[in-house]
Formats: C-alpha cells, structure tokens, sequence
C-alpha cells in the first residue's frame, strides 16, 4: 500500500461480515458508503441540488474504475451517498483503498416486526380526539396493501415498489415498480398496518387518522421479509425525491443485526439510513420506525436505531391474559401499560404505544389481527398525522417533542429504563400554540328563535350547521377558541348539542350539553373554532331515539388566541 502525502492512506473500514460472506460465496452484496465531500445540508432546494450533485458525480467516477468483474451495480440513489451492488474480492480490494470509501458492508436484510396474530378487538383511544389526518399524507414502507379494500382503497395517494429478494419481489417480478399494482400486497402485513392509520372504519376497525393519504412503499416480499437494507433506503430516497406531499414515513419492520446506542454511524448501510432520514426530516417529514420484536435489552433493530428516527416499542393495551409469543418470550400476566416482553428497547427508543393486540384491514377487503412493535409504530405516525391536520406548520422537531409529552410513564423491565407512552389527545394540547384568554362584552350569537344575535334558526337538528363565528361578536377570525354558554330550549325529545371546531370533518364524541325533553338547560363550554383561519364553528344535535329538534341560545363571553 502507498503512503499519501502529508498523511496516511486511509483504508476504508470493511466489515467483518464481507469477509465472512466471502467464505461462502466469490461475489457479495454490500452497501459501499462515501464521504460526499459536501455538507449534509437538504434544508433548501439549493443545498439538496449541491449534494445531489456530488452523488451523482462520485457515484460515476466509482463506478468507472471498476472492471466489470469487479462490481456488478445492483442500486443507486439520487440523495444517498452510496452504491450497492455485488463485489469480487478484487474488486474489494481494489475499492478499500479508494480514500473517499467510508465503509463496506453487507447490504444486510430482516423483516417485519410481527410476532404473530391474534383475534381480539379492542377499541382504539386515539379515536376520540376528533382530528382524522384530514390533508396529510403518510408514506408506509411495508409488504404494500390491499388496494381493492373498501377501507383503503380511497386513500391511496401513490404506488412504489423496491423489493430485491428471490431476484425480483416486487407484483412484476422485478426489484423495481412504480405505478397502480406496485404495491399490491401478497402478505398481509402491510394492510393491517396501513388500517391502523387510515382505515374509515366500514369493515375493519376505524383507523387512528382516518382522513390520512396512504403512499405505499411495497419493500417486504411475501414472506414478510427483507434482503436488503438498500431497497428500504431506495424507498426513502424516492420519498424524498419524488413525494414532496409525504409528510410522515413508517417503518414497521428492521434488520435481524441489532445496534445499542445510536447507529447512524455504524455500517455502511445504516448511515444510509441516516443519510435519508436527515434529509427527510431537514425537509419536514418525520419518519417513524417500529423498534423490533427481539426481546432485546438495550438495542434495537435499524432503521429504528438512527438518532432522527421517532423509535417506538410496545406496551399492552388491556390484560389480555397470558400470552406466549412464538419463540420469543411469554407474559404470564398482561395489563394495560405493560411493556411486552417481546419488545425492544434502548435508550435510543423515544417512546411505547399500544401494539398488542390490533385488528386491522386485511387481505382480500378483511380484517387481520397482528401484535408487535409493528402495530405500536403506526399509531404513532396516526397520531402525528392528527396533530398536523390541527397545526399544520408543525416541525419535526417540535412534532416529536409533542408526541413524547405524555402524563404516563412506562418502564421496561427488562433493562430498567423508562418511556413516554403515547397520549394522544396530551401530544395534541403540547403541539399547540400557548394560548391567553381575552374577554368581550356578553354577546348572542345564536338563538334559533330568532330573536336576536347575528345568527337565527332554523332549530338544530342532526345535520350540521356552520356559523362564522371570527368577526362577530368582538371575536376576531384568528380565535382559537370560544368559551360561551349554551342552552337548549324546551325540546320535543332526550338530545344533546355538539359544537366544534369548522373544518373537522367528524362531530366528536364529546357534547356541549345534554337535556332531557321539556328542559329549559344551559351549560358553559369551550369550544374550538377552525384552525385554518376561518374562524369557523360546527353546530348539530344529537337525539338517542330518532330525528328530532331543539332550539338553542348561545352567549359568547370569551375568546382563546396567541398573545
Ligand atoms: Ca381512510
Ligand atoms: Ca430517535
């Protein structure tokens, strides 16, 4: 080996698994990875092009100084520095000493993080914030999804494929596809969990943010595995490339290889990873990845194991009884709360969610019940895609700050370290604006009597009614929220009053007030206006026995805005 001047020949960090895999076969799969010789800068069109152009550039310069005999190239990217292909001794020899090669490794695979399926339904907290996704896109590298299911099929905003394994995973037989088909599903994992985001709820149970846009990345072949990191990487590449409208990824799956601490760095294939969940997350999308079903203290699998991925493990929902998992491991008692003895966890993982057991959307327009990390990390991302419906400028920085805010704290036995559990409804309030209370002179807004305040009847009844709340009665249209009194007058049936914000699609579970026929009832309430600037409200009654109606009064006394 030559000595540089002014230094020492720098020989790129190979391996031990390519030298293994060389005791079985002359050729081996690696992930090569090199310095770019750019910064790592994807927070503007103009930064990206720069280092795009780097890539593009060493990319051939590589690949020319090869013989044929050396390198077979298998995949390359567009905002990824590193190539992918088969490589001969010699052409690791020859590469080693290449000063930009940073690392060569095994393009290692693995699988979805399932454990096994179970049927049990169970009733998804998340549904009654009231938010559904509405306007947000999520990206789900997975086994694809059964694109003909009534609960899906009307949320599919794209179809990509990279799936190497058996030569050629993807529906046509190759190791790439894009288009409708691309991600037909031939597992079943993948529509489960595309179900826990965004199913509408007709057949399988309703998704966590129903409203959500599904792009789906079919990755898994039909046995639920992967062979190669870089078809997960190319994925995240085309993502960023090519879907500027995602605005969330999910990974439920991971390598067989686990890593503790931090793994950005630690392979060729895993600062790959890295390298696309940066520049993901420079752009604003945050990208979830289920932890992985080891049983393993203190590591986790990757992509899981990247800083800037929102790492999530599994508690129980419920007690379920005792459950075995495969080969895995068995809990002998299940509450809700629990960490599942299946679940990894490390310091690196950022928070648990439910994931035993979930019924979801299945193949075939069914419905499937899968429990693992697998199932956790989506309820995650759909309660991310909630919050963006109702902040839509949240970054991904204060996103995951919010997601991690929760009252309850989990800990893993297993190696003593302690979690944020998702709540929801607490990362919704942390994800808002602080807001002041501001008063205004006692004010009508609505009596369906018409007799008086800017807006009359007709009396409410089970269709929705929208009023402009923003520019009357001294509150302006940027009001967050109003606190006024509402009263229900004298109705012909048992009933209640829904008010809420203008631009939810769906009347949320919670009531302004209540009354019983006859009553003459009035109730104090919060009630929020459209987050969109609108300034907008929603009105509607509700009647247990049938169509009815009720005449209703509201006084507004107070608004919620930013200081
Ligand atoms: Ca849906
Ligand atoms: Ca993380």
């Amino acid at each position: 080996m030559f000595l540089l001047a002014g230094g020492a020949a720098r020989a790129a960090v190979v391996g031990p698994s390519v030298y293994k895999a060389f005791e079985k076969s002359s050729e081996v799969r690696v992930v090569v990875s090199y310095d770019p010789g750019v910064p790592f800068d994807f927070s503007t069109p103009a930064a990206k092009a720069i280092f795009d152009a780097a890539v593009n550039l060493i990319d051939n310069d590589i690949l020319a100084r090869f013989l044929p005999s050396e390198f077979s190239l298998l995949r390359r990217f567009v905002s990824v520095n590193a190539l992918v292909g088969t490589i001969s001794m010699a052409g690791l020899l020859h590469l080693q000493n290449d000063p930009r090669i940073l690392r060569i490794d095994v393009d290692k695979g693995g699988r979805a993080h399932l454990v096994e399926a179970r049927a049990l339904a169970r009733i998804d907290p998340v549904l009654s914030v009231g938010f559904t996704g509405r306007g947000v896109t999520v990206a789900i590298l997975d086994s694809g999804l059964d694109e003909q299911h009534p609960d899906l099929m009307n949320d599919i905003a794209g179809e990509q494929c990279f799936c190497s394994g058996n030569g050629g995973c993807c529906p046509n037989r190759q190791t790439s596809q894009s288009g409708p088909g691309a991600a037909a599903d031939d597992n079943g994992h993948g529509t489960n969990v595309a179900g826990i985001v965004t199913s509408d709820g007709t057949i399988a149970p309703r998704g966590a943010a129903p409203d959500a846009k599904v792009v789906a990345v079919k990755v898994l072949a039909a046995d639920s595995s992967f062979c190669c990191s870089s078809d997960i990487v190319a994925g995240l590449d085309w993502i960023l490339n090519n879907r500027p409208d995602v605005n969330l990824v999910n990974m439920s799956l991971g390598t067989a290889d686990l890593f503790s601490g931090p793994c950005d760095s630690s392979t060729s294939y895993t600062s790959s990873y890295a390298t696309a969940i940066n520049a993901l997350r420079q752009r604003g999308t945050l990208v979830f990845a289920s932890a992985g079903n080891n049983q393993a203290a203190r590591a986790m699998a990757a992509p899981a194991c990247v800083a800037n991925v929102v790492s999530v493990g599994a508690v129980y929902d419920s007690d379920i009884g005792p459950e075995t998992f495969g080969n895995v491991c068995t809990d002998q008692t299940t509450q809700a709360d629990q960490v599942t003895c299946f679940s990894n966890s490390d310091t690196q993982t950022d928070l648990f969610a439910p994931g035993a057991i979930t019924t979801s959307t299945g193949l075939g327009g069914s419905v499937s019940s899968y429990l693992g990390t697998s199932q956790a990390s989506p309820l995650v991302a759909a309660c991310a895609a909630d919050i963006l419906q109702a902040y839509p400028g949240t970054t991904p920085d204060a996103l995951e700050a919010a997601l991690k805010q929760s009252p309850t704290r989990v800990t893993d036995p297993k190696d003593g370290l302690s979690f944020p559990r998702l709540d929801c409804q607490a990362a919704l309030s942390a994800a808002g604006p602080n807001l002041s209370y501001y008063t205004v002179t006692p004010c009508r807004l609505i009596d369906t009597r018409k007799a008086n305040g800017p807006f009359g009847g007709p009396a409410f009844g089970t269709t929705t009614r929208m009023f402009q709340i923003g520019g009357n009665c001294g509150v302006p249209t940027t009001a967050k929220a109003i606190l006024v009194n509402v009263a229900a007058i004298n109705a012909a049936a048992a009933g209640e009053v829904v008010l809420y914000a203008g631009n939810m699609s769906l009347a949320p579970a919670t009531k302004s007030i209540s009354f019983n026929a006859g009553q003459v009832l009035s109730n104090n309430a919060v009630v929020g206006l459209a987050t969109d600037g609108s300034g907008t409200m929603n009105a509607l009654a509700r009647f247990p026995n049938g169509s009815n109606q009720v005449n209703v009064a509201i006084d507004v006394y107070g608004y919620f805005d930013t200081p």
